[in-house]
């Protein structure tokens, strides 16, 4: 079968929930994805961040392996012998009380939803059920009821109400915005990437997170980050809150959390939040299943063993240096910005109407895959096993696109 068989499958057996770039990949390694035809490509998008250690990562498809013949799941029916080695890997590694497991990124964003209002009960005191939670506009936090609750974008929730209530939309990167929705007693927690992925990269002002966990902690408000992209040294640190030295009252971790192995999302924070849910009132089927456990900490260990946050930091620079280079020889790009290697370009439409989607089809053609955001901005975010010759073909290529695109 050829690419465009595989194609037709998807088109006439499944949802059509998404239009993607048309590449059918059949392998992966490292940075590195084989299409059906053989094809090699640089995956610049690293499955939005959830392959950081690079495709098939050996520690971590060995330990997949090596624990898929031992046993997978026993549900939290019963204890097993791989959680609390996790738990207290991943606790002690970032700093935390307590870690609760579950599967998805936007279920680990719901734990710490339920976890702020149980708190904002049990312990702040709040009147049930009066306990808001403020977040940004030009948020993603996901795709559940609750998440597009709280989103601002039409593509999100248009037409699937009705919504969640309790939530303060306030706009990103704005101090004032934040002190004025603080000053409701009602509010539990602050909800927020500390770098917004899925809007563009939005980068915010130095300073701004830090500002904004003191203000929580004057107002006796919990700071939730949600690192499922900016985290797991993404963003040249190993959470992107450690670039403002902030520590998130509760902090969200999925993608890489895996390797890209399986789906694997964990929530963690001090006890005086984490025991306010009792046995029985939060959980789920897989959350913190044994072949989990295992992956987790082999993808955890080699971002730490390989010092990937440091090689994010150091190839970001290098990537942002070249791309604003470029943007010197070429209209086409009107913004770089970014933090270690989670980066993008905002592209101005040609006078032919061509647009970064265009841009990524001939990126496509030349080797290196990415796919746009929000219609003009582009998304740089290899593996962060990605090395300087690695870097240096994809600048060739992005150079090359852009200095003939027309
Ligand atoms: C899609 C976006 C990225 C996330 C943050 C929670 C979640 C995500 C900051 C939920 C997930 C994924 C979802 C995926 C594409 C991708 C994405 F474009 F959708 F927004 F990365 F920017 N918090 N992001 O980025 O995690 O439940 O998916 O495991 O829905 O198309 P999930």
């Amino acid at each position: 079968m050829h690419s465009k068989d595989f194609i037709e499958l998807e088109e006439r057996y499944g949802a059509h929930n998404y239009h993607p770039i048309d590449v059918v990949i059949a392998r992966g390694k490292g940075v590195w994805v084989w299409d059906v035809e053989g094809k090699k490509y640089l995956d610049f998008l690293s499955a939005y961040s959830a392959v950081n250690q690079g495709h098939c990562h050996p520690k971590i498809t060995n330990a997949l392996i090596e624990q898929a013949q031992l046993l997978t799941l026993t549900s939290r029916a019963f204890y097993n012998n791989c959680l609390g080695e996790y738990e207290k890997y991943i606790t002690t590694l970032l700093g935390y009380d307590k870690v609760l497991p579950m599967n998805t990124g936007v279920e680990g964003d719901e734990t710490a939803v339920k976890l702020a209002r149980r708190w904002a009960y049990d312990v702040k005191g709040i009147k049930k059920y009066d306990a808001k939670i403020i977040v940004a506009n030009e948020n993603f936090h996901g795709r559940t009821m609750m998440a597009i609750s709280a989103s601002n974008d039409p593509d999100s929730y248009e037409g699937y109400g009705p919504f969640l209530p309790g939530f303060i939309k306030i706009p990103f990167n704005n101090i004032p915005a934040l002190e004025k929705a603080l000053a409701d007693p009602n509010v539990a927690a602050f909800l927020v990437e500390p770098i917004q992925g899925e809007a563009g990269v939005i980068v915010p002002d130095d300073g701004y997170l830090r500002r904004a966990s003191e203000l929580c902690k004057q107002k006796n408000v919990l700071l939730i980050c949600d690192e499922v992209q900016t985290g797991l040294a993404r963003t040249g640190k190993m959470l992107a809150s450690d670039h403002e030295n902030v520590k998130p009252d509760i902090l969200i971790l999925g993608k890489a959390l895996s390797g890209g192995v399986m789906p694997i999302s964990a929530v963690l924070a001090r006890d005086e939040i984490m025991l306010t849910i009792k046995p029985g009132e939060h959980g789920s089927t897989f959350g913190g299943n044994p072949l989990a456990c295992k992956v987790a900490i082999a993808s955890l260990q080699v971002l730490v063993d390989e010092n990937l946050a440091d090689n994010a930091d150091k190839l970001g620079k290098i990537f942002r240096s070249e791309m604003n280079k470029l943007m010197q020889k070429t209209n086409l790009i009107t913004t770089v910005r970014g933090k270690g290697l989670l980066n993008a370009i905002v592209i101005k439409p040609t006078n032919n109407g061509k647009t970064a989607w265009d841009v990524c089809l001939a990126l496509k053609e030349n080797g290196l895959l990415a796919k746009p955001t929000h219609g003009d901005i582009i998304r740089f975010a290899p593996p962060l096993v990605i090395n300087e010759d690695e870097l240096q073909f994809a600048v060739d290529v992005i150079t090359k696109v852009l200095l003939n695109f027309n």
